[in-house]
């Protein structure tokens, strides 16, 4: 039997209220009340609601562990010459450098004209790029390494040669290795470091920051009949492990991210039952990085909007990622989604200033 913190009740402003409310990984997120979730295995036995206020009272060291873990502020990320800040939520601009990726419709299928959109993106406020050269929708077949090398380590080269923060969208070490070669400062494996036995070794080597991801099954056969009992639960605990896997292939815990990989094995429900319980995943100690830009979710709340229609939605759920405290919003409209976040972080500044 164990119990998880899942922070709820979120308030505007953290004043007048000592002892009362605690701020979320460091951020700019208050909360008064937390859900304390009892669990045998992965299964949810109880589920109580009780302020901040005399937390403490509750704690045995798991719990306690746990509660410094989701209140401690996060380091900033450095990708080679950039410091990249985590108390406020920063957003990762997406380059897909495939034939066929389901949301940009292969517009970045040339290598400088990928480079070009990157370069845009991060003048428009991305901190990081993420370039692939895999689709990872669901039903997309796997690439041979040396063909998404060839996609990517031209795209990368010429984004770091401008100066850009990269990352290496990619399941595989080969690629892994050619991209770091080629100036990528992060890694966002998608399969967190379970596809190729040796992207441990390559991650651990570089000392790159990695972002690990849930997922369950692969991109081919994910969305067939995703089965939870507990998705929230069954999501923190898996993580967790993959951080300790991380941890003992040699990679530091200061290098580790996660994503709870939205569409990644999850219908809509299971998407938005985990947006919903997002902060709890602070618990788990390392910044938070989340991607609904464009998904699927979005097109069945809204009447089956195409991919390319899908803004309204990706910004909804950006701004819900911000209230739970991510620190990563992955996004494919980069100018908009800057613009919802600075407008966002205004009001939050606004709350978290003393009156006179
Ligand atoms: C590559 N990719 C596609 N979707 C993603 C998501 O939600 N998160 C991360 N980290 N990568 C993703």
């Amino acid at each position: 039997m164990r119990t998880l913190i899942r922070p709820t009740a979120f308030v505007d402003s953290p004043f007048g209220h000592d002892g009362k409310a605690a701020r979320l990984a460091g951020g700019l997120n208050w909360f008064v009340a937390v859900e304390l979730i009892a669990i045998e295995g992965q299964r949810r036995t109880s589920t109580e609601l009780i302020p901040v206020e005399g937390i403490e009272s509750r704690f045995d060291d798991d719990l306690a562990a746990q509660w410094q873990a989701l209140t401690s502020p996060r380091a900033p990320l450095q990708l080679g010459e950039r410091t990249i800040r985590l108390d406020q939520p920063q957003v990762m601009g997406i380059v897909n450098a495939t034939p066929d990726s389901f949301s940009d419709g292969g517009q970045f299928a040339d290598a400088s004209a990928a480079a070009s959109a990157g370069a845009d993106m991060a003048g428009e406020g991305a901190a990081i790029i993420d370039v692939g050269g895999e689709s990872t929708r669901p039903g997309a077949s796997v690439v041979w390494e040396g063909d998404e090398i060839e996609r990517v380590v031209p795209v990368i080269r010429q984004l770091a040669a401008g100066g850009a923060a990269v990352s290496a969208d990619t399941r595989k070490a080969d690629v892994m290795t050619a991209a770091l070669e080629a100036g990528a400062r992060m890694i966002n494996d998608v399969s967190a470091l379970t596809y190729d036995p040796r992207s441990a070794e390559v991650a651990a080597a570089a000392g790159a920051p990695v972002i690990l991801m849930h997922h369950q099954g692969d991109p081919q056969t994910m969305q067939d009949n995703p089965r939870y009992d507990d998705v929230l639960v069954e999501v923190y605990l898996w993580l967790e492990e993959r951080i300790a896997a991380a941890e003992a292939a040699g990679i530091a815990r200061e290098k580790i991210l996660v994503d709870p990989g939205f569409g990644f094995g999850k219908n809509v429900g299971h998407n938005l039952e985990l947006m919903n319980g997002l902060a709890m995943l602070h618990s788990l100690g390392v910044p938070l990085v989340i991607g609904a830009s464009r998904k699927r979710t979005i097109g069945a709340l809204s009447a089956e909007a195409p991919a390319d229609r899908r803004l309204g939605g990706s910004l909804a759920f950006a701004l819900k990622g911000a209230e739970q405290g991510a620190q990563v919003i992955r996004a494919h409209d980069v100018f908009e989604t800057v613009q919802a976040l600075k407008v966002w972080r205004g009001l939050r500044d606004q709350a978290l200033t003393p009156r006179a």
